[in-house]
């Protein structure tokens, strides 16, 4: 196994087992090329879970990172520092949004959605203290902090971890009847992921999101997108709920924010909602700081100047075309939006995943049976027909 072994081994011994990763350890990366210990090339299929839609090392990221690196990594909030403003504005005029709140991990900003939304809840909405409720989905996935697992309806993620914390309702999802069903006078929002990730690239019935916002809308319930891995290009537009022609209350970005330079998130939101917070109330020691905001300015600068949502819809659909088009008894369907694609078999994913490995092809399976693929944005049509070429192949393979 040469290095690679050396490597797992001590990741192993020293490591906690919270995950169980394929058997690659790479060193090096570019663009949607990946190369491990050993000297082996694959192509990334998965892109961090979308936290690397502008490719890996992306040299104008490198340089707006190695730029802000030599000048002033932190202030903490104590102090101003000459990024974050930049992003604030550039973040609130690319998105329509009126005020953002940085953070660094997704979850972070999942936490900070919850807190303005109980917040707003409590004092402008008139609900009594303390009987905030928020409406979540089932299947849904929105981080692993103690509060968000609390309305996860995975038993993994909860198991031996409570108590939990309270104030969460949860509906099927992709079920507008059930949301209205559900709503009462303390109801204070609506958590959504406008296509579900982690559950296996779910696409709610069209009109879902639509049918959610008119009944929050009608029923005063801020109506909250997590965007963080469906947004930012990955599904063809630039948020996924823009495929639905509504505008939410809030909405949670992270993930492809700095390019995988940098943890980078925000909640974005009107100035009724953000005016909740008062200094003290919530925040963050890096949040906001001027590395993490000068990477995720230009992150977004590439995304908007190389066309990644465009070429994330154009290359998505002629990719979905081929999967559809794979002739395998293993494969139940393809679904998807954009370069955001799951292969739904009717057997476990994970040989698929680990032959694919073998074959040049980096992916991930979830939930048992979908091996999901989602390359960097900046993939070439020619790299996606390698890859097709590898996937068909291990079908062949292991249809046998
Ligand atoms: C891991 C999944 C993907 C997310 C949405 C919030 C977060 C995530 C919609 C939290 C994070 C990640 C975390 C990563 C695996 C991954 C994942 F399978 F677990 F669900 F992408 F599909 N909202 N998703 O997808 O963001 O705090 O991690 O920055 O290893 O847990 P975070």
């Amino acid at each position: 196994m040469g290095k690679t072994g050396t490597f797992i081994a001590l990741e192993e011994r020293y490591g906690a087992h919270n995950y169980h990763p394929l058997d690659i350890v790479i060193r090096r990366a570019e663009g949607v090329w990946v190369e491990d210990v050993d000297g082996k090339r694959y192509i990334d299929f998965l892109a961090a879970y979308s936290a690397v839609n502008q490719g890996h090392c992306h040299p104008r990221l490198l340089k707006a990172f190695r730029r802000q690196a030599a000048r002033v990594t932190l202030t903490s909030r104590a102090f101003r520092n000459d990024q974050l403003p930049l992003l604030c504005r550039d973040l609130c005029e690319m998105t329509g949004y009126a005020r953002m709140l940085p953070m660094n991990s997704g979850a972070e900003a999942v936490e900070t959605a919850v807190k303005a939304a109980r917040k707003w809840g409590h004092k402008i909405k008139g609900i009594p203290d303390n009987r905030a409720e928020i409406i979540a989905c089932e299947g849904n996935f929105h981080g692993r902090t103690t509060t968000i697992v609390s309305f996860s309806t995975d038993p993994q993620y909860r198991d031996g971890f409570g108590p939990f914390t309270p104030g969460f309702k949860m509906i099927p999802y992709g079920d507008a009847a059930a949301l209205a069903a559900a709503i009462t006078p303390n109801t204070c929002a609506f958590l959504v992921e406008p296509i579900q990730g982690e559950a296996g690239i779910v696409v709610p019935p069209a009109g879902f999101l639509r049918k959610a916002a008119e009944i929050c809308r009608a029923h005063n319930v801020l109506l909250l997108c997590d965007e963080i891995q469906s947004g930012l290009g990955r599904t063809g537009k630039l948020f996924a709920y823009e495929w639905e022609n509504v505008r939410p209350d809030g909405l949670i970005v992270g993930k492809a924010l700095a390019g995988g330079f940098y943890p980078v998130s925000a909640f974005l939101t009107s100035d009724e909602v953000m005016g909740v917070f008062r200094p003290g109330d919530h925040g963050s020691t890096f949040g906001g700081n001027p590395l993490g905001a000068a990477v995720a300015r230009e992150a977004l600068a590439v995304i908007v100047e190389e066309r990644l949502v465009e070429r994330s819809r154009e290359l998505g659909e002629w990719f979905m075309a081929k999967l559809a088009a794979i002739k395998s008894r293993s494969i139940v369907t393809a679904r998807g939006k954009g370069l955001w694609i799951g292969l739904v078999l009717n057997r476990p994913a994970r040989p698929y995943c680990e032959a694919l490995k073998d074959e040049g092809v980096l992916c991930k399976e979830t939930h048992e049976n979908v091996i999901r693929f989602a390359p960097p944005l900046v993939i070439t049509k020619q790299e996606l027909n390698w890859a097709l070429r590898r996937v068909e192949k291990v079908f062949r393979g292991l249809d046998g």
